[in-house]
């Protein structure tokens, strides 16, 4: 009998120290490199809460991330027609941008300061911004440089003179396609296998890989047009793709799995957007921003089976969400947002009496969706002249010299750091301020009232705090927070929220103080901080 229990008492020991290993192996992030888990449907919510707080980015999800603040570009015969959405039937002979200057377009990304250009190399309407081989309803029949132009090239090179990333919208839908009678969308032909790219007679390929899939006419024009794009305009960091459709035709289908799997060949480092595994639609094309933007979303189906639906309810992710998983499990899939609107009320330029929204709008956008764990992709649509108008371009300028002259000092350097818990020695809170994304103070586990307090050298005023995760090995945990100031020593709450995830920026009145202090207040699992800032922003 007591021999019985000696042994039990073993296996107790034995199993609560491997949750232990376990759980502390998990938290210093050696269990890195998932950026999504499957949930059983014997796991219990602390199971499921456990494994969301440890989902990671994929390689690429976090270098887009890291880009921040992107650039769209809507430009096409929608241009020249005044449309949002063109019909298929345009005359290319109305495509003319004769002005057409990419080096503007570039250095106003610059100004403002974009990290990469996404341009509707194929918007809808099915007419081709570069040379393809797969059609003619493309810069090839248009005057414009007499057919020999190719608006992605000229892109492409602008981008890489300024060091801009790049990314291309090709839109399934193609009603250029769909009208003309010759046309491939829905036309009912039978899959069989075909060679992406299919060879053509005087235009070959530089990259001499081929791919067999089974695909019917217009599936394959779509690859055949995602492989030119890939290999003749690469590296391409963004594949757009757009659920909407203003027609539809023959029940056509779409392989989606065969297009992921070849950009994931020939475009390792991009992300696909939307349609696809790796970024969200925010939900909206205002500009509108959630409250608590979560990265790890449930899915009730596994990440390559799912078909990615837009995804607009207010609450995606929060522990109510994450609590309706138990008895039925699901996968947890990192699917962090991209927040994309235009700066004018449209996407495609139509006239100077369209609206433009203003610096100040575009900054509170900026504050929201970059200081609210999203990517912020503004769209900046070229007038006929090939150029961006002057007063996007204004705005542009502005929202720059306000973001240059905000973050270019960070208040909070040569401060210390110390804090109320410290989970480990690799976690020590002075990490915070080694302006690398890749240390962090961490607070031990079962923490609900976590302290960080920051003091600063002498009184300092600010009115931008802005902290981050170390989401790259650890994820995103905090789901509550306050900051508070030392004024007339004493604290006074001054900020709060709920995310942080990849960045979080709170916007305040003018604060003077030496001392500030960000309290965990919930977190999923031991919280992180990797950086801590503080910055005026002087305004226009
Ligand atoms: C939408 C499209 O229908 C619009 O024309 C635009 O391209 C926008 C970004 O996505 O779904």
């Amino acid at each position: 009998m007591k021999a019985f229990t000696l042994l039990q008492l073993c296996f107790v020991t034995l199993f609560f120290n491997s949750l232990i290993c376990l759980e502390s192996s998990i938290c210093r992030g050696d269990d890195a490199g998932r950026n999504s888990v499957t949930v059983s449907p014997s796991d219990n919510f602390e199971d499921i809460v456990f494994k969301a707080a440890h989902v990671i980015p994929s390689q690429q999800q976090l270098q887009w991330q890291q880009g921040e603040f992107i650039c769209f570009i809507h430009f096409g015969v929608n241009t020249f027609t005044a449309r949002e959405w063109g019909t298929g039937m345009e005359d290319p002979k109305i495509f003319n941008p004769d002005k057409l200057d990419t080096d503007q377009w570039c250095r106003m990304m610059k100004a403002a300061g974009m990290t990469e250009a996404i341009l509707t190399a194929k918007h809808h309407d099915g007419f081709c911004l570069w040379q393809t081989r797969y059609t003619n309803h493309s810069v090839a029949s248009s005057p414009w440089r007499n057919g020999k132009g190719d608006v992605l090239r000229d892109m492409v090179n602008s981008c890489r003179k300024y060091d801009l990333k790049v990314g291309v919208y090709l839109s399934p839908a193609d009603l250029y396609q769909i009208e003309n009678p010759a046309g491939l969308y829905g036309n009912l032909s039978s899959y069989t296998e075909r060679t992406i790219p299919r060879p053509v007679p005087g235009r070959p390929f530089k990259d001499t890989r081929t791919f067999k899939y089974r695909l019917d006419d217009y599936n394959e024009y779509f690859m055949n047009q995602l492989f030119e794009l890939l290999t003749e305009y690469g590296p391409i960091h963004e594949v757009w793709f757009d659920g909407a459709h203003p027609k539809r035709k023959g029940g056509q289908t779409y392989t989606y799995a065969h297009w992921y799997e070849l950009i994931r060949e020939l475009a390792p480092e991009a992300v696909i957007f939307g349609k696809g595994p790796d970024v969200r639609w925010c939900g909206n094309e205002a500009g509108r921003t959630r409250d608590a933007e979560w990265n790890v979303i449930p899915l009730k189906v596994s990440p390559d089976k799912f078909d990615w639906p837009d995804m607009t309810d207010s609450d995606l992710a929060s522990r109510e969400k994450l609590r309706q998983m138990v008895g039925s499990g699901g996968y947890l899939h990192w699917y962090p947002a991209e927040t994309n609107t235009s700066i004018r009320q449209g996407w495609f330029w139509r006239d100077e009496k369209q609206y433009v929204k203003t610096t100040k709008d575009i900054l509170d956008i900026w504050y929201r969706s970059v200081g609210g764990n999203t990517v912020f992709l503004l769209n900046i649509p070229p007038n006929r002249d090939g150029l961006f108008p002057e007063r996007d371009c204004k705005v542009l300028q502005e929202v720059g010299q306000v973001l240059r002259k905000t973050f270019e000092i960070n208040l909070a350097e040569g401060a210390t750091a110390t804090a109320s818990k410290t989970r480990g020695t690799d976690f020590n809170p002075g990490n915070v301020l080694d302006g690398d994304q890749n240390t962090c103070w961490m607070a031990p586990n079962g923490t609900t009232d976590a302290e960080l307090v920051i003091t600063l050298k002498d009184n300092k005023t600010f009115n931008r705090i802005m902290f981050q995760e170390h989401i790259r090995d650890f994820g995103q945990r905090i789901e509550k927070f306050a900051v508070d100031a030392l004024v007339d020593r004493q604290w006074q709450q001054i900020a709060d929220g709920q995310t942080v995830g990849y960045k979080r920026i709170c916007r305040t009145p003018s604060v003077t103080t030496n001392k500030v202090r960000l309290r965990v207040l919930d977190s999923r699992i031991c919280p992180t901080v990797s950086n801590f800032g503080l910055y005026f922003d002087p305004g226009l």
